[in-house]
């Protein structure tokens, strides 16, 4: 049987221990390079931290596998057995750029279940953290339910690319939400997006395109609060490949699902 507990606690310790990589690099030379293009950036940082991650689960858990968005781990076609989802730096533009907004983002999940969600702001030093079942908390602080929200009251978060002319939605289709919420917020990085939604400093938050570990562990931490998390048209997401993506408080979302996305 999996001990979830155990694997808790090491991911943790190991979460820790990356963050303290992270803010010692701030004193070196970062190596950046382009991805897809000029935008797409990737760091010797992001690198070496899926590394570190892959190296202490082969070593410890050499039966598990591990879905990284560098791809240093395996090759992951389905969600059978205990699956550890990663993205080293969730918000490497951030930051290059301003060395804070981004995140170490890790979904643990067993045959397709999430059983455990970390997501940890490592200049802020503030940990999100969820255990299926238990609750989820920020530096153990437990975080509440969510409570109601009228679209009027609500801040969202979006990306402003996503109110112009761009080649994956009709802005008009999500114009009318920016207009009518009572602020928009764009932080870049999705992961921490995921949890400012599941500790209400954001009421929900949407976006065009995401891969799985971009949102695994954020999938996690909203259960664990009551909130909602789909595609933009309302279904459910596939920790497979990539997606569009609307999390939020259960009232907002079936409201903006309903009225706005699928008008
Ligand atoms: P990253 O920093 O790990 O690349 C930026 O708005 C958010 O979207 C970040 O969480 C960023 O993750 C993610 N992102 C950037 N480009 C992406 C792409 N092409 N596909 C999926 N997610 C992307
Ligand atoms: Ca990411
Ligand atoms: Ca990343």
């Amino acid at each position: 049987m999996t001990n979830w507990k155990h694997i808790d606690q090491n991911a943790k310790r190991w979460i820790a221990e990356a963050g303290e990589k992270i803010r010692n690099s701030f004193d070196s030379a970062l190596s950046i390079q382009y991805k897809s293009n000029p935008n797409d950036l990737v760091t010797n940082m992001d690198k070496e931290i899926e590394q570190f991650f892959i190296e202490k689960i082969q070593e410890t858990y050499p039966d598990h596998r591990i879905l990284g968005e560098e791809g240093y781990g395996d090759d992951v076609t389905s969600l059978d057995g205990v699956l550890w989802i990663i993205d080293p730096i969730d918000g490497t533009m951030n930051f290059v750029h301003q060395q804070r907004n981004f995140a170490i983002s890790i979904g643990i999940y067993g045959d397709g279940i999430g059983y455990i969600g970390l997501i940890y702001d490592v200049v802020h030093n503030e940990l999100y953290h969820a255990f299926k079942g238990e609750g989820a908390y920020m530096n153990d602080i437990p975080l509440p339910k969510l409570d109601k929200v009228n679209i009027e009251e609500a801040v969202v978060g979006i990306n402003p690319v996503w109110v112009t002319e761009n080649k994956r939605i009709d802005y008009n289709l999500i114009a009318p939400i920016v207009q009518k919420v009572r602020g928009a917020r764009s932080y870049g990085s999705a992961a921490l997006e995921c949890a400012y939604v599941a500790s209400g400093r954001l009421d929900a938050y949407l976006t065009m395109r995401l891969a799985p570990w971009d949102f695994a562990a954020g999938l996690v931490l909203i259960e664990e609060v009551g909130g909602v998390a789909t595609t933009l048209k309302g279904e459910k997401l596939d920790l497979l490949s990539k997606t569009s993506f609307f999390v939020g408080e259960k009232n907002l979302h079936d409201h903006i699902i309903k009225e706005y996305l699928n008008r």
